[in-house]
């Protein structure tokens, strides 16, 4: 019996570590319901789940200019005054669209109760070609007032070709004190 306890403990304590922040599920490793999709994630078509010696990741394949393949989370924002946004990509050829806009990013916003967005609460980290396999990226911002929630959307925006890898994503409430003061 006392084992079984101990087995129990064990296994809710991982859980709260793999979700710690705010963001659940961010590094694709939980599937409890076993139906092949990360748990929180759709995954439309051109997403998929990919597993490397057991790590599990989110992989978007560009389809061609006429077609954008995105997934998308909306998140409370709770008391969180502001956060640090964390996540790890790999980029294979991606060729960009017609527009400057057209290649791989991770889209962000932060929406009011309303759900109105609240412009340029954070940056739109955009890639295109290759990376020399996974590049850590992340940034520090003051959430706006009112914000209410946040939505991180990882997209392929109507490129020719390419896959866009994304993993570990973390939204973290931190203290604005540690944020860098705006240049
Ligand atoms: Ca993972």
């Amino acid at each position: 019996m006392m084992h079984r306890i101990a087995l129990i403990s064990a296994t809710i304590a991982t859980l709260a570590c793999a979700d710690a922040g705010l963001l659940g599920n961010g590094d694709f490793q939980t599937d409890a319901d076993k139906d092949g999709k990360p748990d929180g994630w759709a995954l439309p078509t051109g997403a998929s789940l990919e597993n490397e010696g057991g790590n599990r990741f989110l992989r978007l394949t560009g389809a061609g200019t006429s077609t954008q393949v995105a997934v998308f989370r909306e998140l409370p924002a709770g008391a969180a005054k502001a956060v640090r946004v964390s996540f790890r990509i790999r980029c294979t050829d991606i060729k960009r669209g017609a527009e400057n806009w057209h290649d791989a990013r991770v889209v962000m916003e932060a929406k009011d109760a309303q759900k109105a967005t609240i412009k340029g609460a954070f940056p739109h980290l955009n890639f295109k070609g290759s990376t020399n396999g996974w590049v850590e990226k992340s940034f520090a911002r003051t959430l706006p007032d009112g914000t209410a929630t946040i939505t991180i959307m990882p997209a392929l925006f109507m490129v020719e070709s390419g896959t866009f890898d994304i993993d570990d994503i973390k939204v973290a409430a931190i203290d604005p004190a540690e944020v860098p003061a705006a240049k």
